[in-house]
């Protein structure tokens, strides 16, 4: 018998007999679907104003770095993505208390709702380059949500109809409920998905890329030397493709900058400041280089390394040309999204190929590789010199100005990258038979080149591996090494010198502060 119908008064809208469940399936649906409005709405504002968006970009810029770290370590370049599920996992367990509480105080379930809109309109309000119209997704998402709110308590709380109440375990209309939860569960996956692909459309970036044109370089990278490329299989290609070039920024979604519209500012310690468009950029004189690039949390044996083709401007001669006073010592360029990053002015100015890049092998540089212009510092870590989706450069010294990673304790001017080498075949634990077996990598020391690479069995002398040809000391080197391989299990070890005849220090460092040092080895079993 059903208590709540003990005293046969009218049909019960008391929710003694209300199951739990109900209110933690009301409370994730409510939440999903004021998070859905949210992503729908940032499409009309900008991708970064949605409430999730904004709310995990604020969280990413207040993560202390050792959880930087941690998470980087943990979760490689699905680190955003473990944010955002996580973010997701905690808002379900707090909606699905919030939709308990609520089905009998209502207050409950409004106020959070109040709450997650002004904590979203915060965020949004507060990022880089917001106006006023950020906040609208996470209103807007309060709206809906207050609406889904009602609607399904409505349901949760209806009596079933009179002719059929008897027979059934609960004083609520099951079928309503559940019919409700479903249209809106459904209604708020689609929205979500479809808002976040719809937001990134109409930003509009990926037209304006498509429609790119860059002109050939007046200083076109002569053909790469016959023999840069060893072919081992297992061996990384000496041209890193555009989708498998490492991926390394704190934007939860890739800023969407549209060429038209792009300018870059340079000003500061300039006689002449001044305002570039994207078609003058690409109306200067273009150089095209072959560069490696490596970011400074790269672990020993990491993949945080790519080397491509970049077409771009020289920066040298445009900061020249603007007249860059002696005082200034630190060039502080910023992305549109707020990131800022020093680079020594004496780096850029010393006659390396330091650019504004618009081209990553012969394509307009991707959206998540910096479009429509990057800058890339041969011999820098990318924290240092590689600021993607650029809009500033404003040059002034270290004294008065420190950069995002700065702040967070890595180096100012870590100085020229760490000479590494990296074994990509034979992987880690591999098992193979007794023979000859090649062993086979890359070693890189961007700016001085690489001059040897020596390998290592067990205690054994070192053997001077081959190395591949090279266009300039700017790209990492292919390497190999034949190896008579015997039975047992065997470490294999790899240490590089640098062009300047310095050898790769054996201790092992953590990336932080300053980039981390040490040899590489693998395990491998012969049989
Ligand atoms: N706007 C912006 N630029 C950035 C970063 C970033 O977080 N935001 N990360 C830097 C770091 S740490 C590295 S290693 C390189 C990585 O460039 P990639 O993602 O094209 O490989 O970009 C640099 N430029
Ligand atoms: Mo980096």
């Amino acid at each position: 018998m059903d208590p709540a119908r003990t005293d046969g008064a009218r049909p019960q809208r008391s929710t003694t007999s209300t199951p739990r469940w109900v209110g933690i399936v009301l409370g994730v649906v409510v939440a999903a679907v004021a998070l859905a409005a949210g992503q729908v709405l940032s499409a009309f504002a900008a991708a970064a104003s949605s409430p999730i968006v904004a709310v995990g970009q604020a969280a990413i810029d207040r993560t202390p770095e050792w959880l930087k770290s941690f998470a980087i370590a943990t979760f490689g370049e699905r680190d955003k993505l473990a944010l955002v599920v996580g973010m997701l996992g905690v808002l379900a367990v707090l909606s699905a208390i919030v939709g308990v509480l609520s089905l009998r105080r209502p207050r409950v379930g409004v106020a959070a709702l109040i709450g997650l809109g002004l904590v979203g309109a915060a965020a949004a309000l507060t990022r880089p380059g917001a106006g006023p119209t950020w906040a609208l997704p996470s209103a807007g998402a309060m709206a809906v949500g207050l609406w889904a709110l009602a609607v399904l308590r409505r349901a949760a709380l209806r009596a079933p109809r009179s002719e059929d109440a008897g027979g059934r375990p609960h004083a609520f209309d099951r079928r309503a409920f559940v019919r409700g939860a479903i249209v809106l569960g459904a209604a708020a996956t689609a929205g979500g998905l479809g808002g976040a692909m719809l937001a990134e459309r109409r930003t509009g970036a990926a037209t304006s890329r498509a429609r790119v044109r860059i002109p050939a370089a007046s200083d076109p990278a002569p053909p790469l030397p016959a023999g840069a490329d060893l072919r081992v299989p297992g061996l990384s290609p000496f041209v890193t493709p555009n989708h498998e070039f490492y991926r390394v920024d704190t934007a939860l979604v890739p800023p969407q900058v549209r060429a038209e519209t792009w300018t870059l500012e340079l000003f500061g310690m300039v006689d002449r400041p001044r305002t570039i468009t994207y078609d003058e950029l690409l109306g200067m004189d273009l150089v095209e280089r072959d560069l490696t690039l490596s970011c400074v949390s790269n672990e020993v044996g990491g993949r945080y390394v790519g080397n491509a083709r970049w077409t771009g401007v020289l920066l040298a001669p445009l900061l020249e040309e603007a007249g860059l006073q002696a005082g200034s010592d630190q060039l502080v360029s910023r992305s549109i999204d707020g990131m800022t990053i020093g680079t020594p002015a004496a780096v850029v100015m010393d006659g390396r190929d330091a650019m504004l890049a618009v081209a990553m092998n012969g394509e307009p540089l991707p959206i998540e590789h910096g479009f429509p212009v990057r800058m890339i510092v041969p011999g820098l870590y990318g924290y240092v010199g590689a600021t993607k989706w650029i809009v500033e450069i404003e040059a002034t010294t270290f004294a008065a100005f420190d950069a995002y990673w700065t702040r967070r304790g890595w180096a100012e001017d870590p100085g020229p990258v760490e000479t590494m080498s990296r074994i990509d075949t034979p992987r880690p634990l591999a098992r193979m038979p007794t023979g000859p077996v090649v062993v086979a990598g890359v070693a890189w020391a961007q700016h001085r080149g690489i001059r040897r690479v020596e390998v290592r069995v067990d205690d054994g002398d070192w053997q001077e591996a081959e190395l591949g040809a090279v266009p300039s000391v700017d790209t990492w080197r292919q390497w190999r090494w034949r190896w008579d391989a015997t039975p047992g299990s065997h470490t294999l070890v790899v240490r590089a010198t640098d062009g300047e005849g310095i050898t790769q220090p054996e201790q092992r460092t953590p990336p932080f502060p300053d980039g981390a040092t040490g040899w590489h080895s693998v395990v491998v079993t012969v049989e």
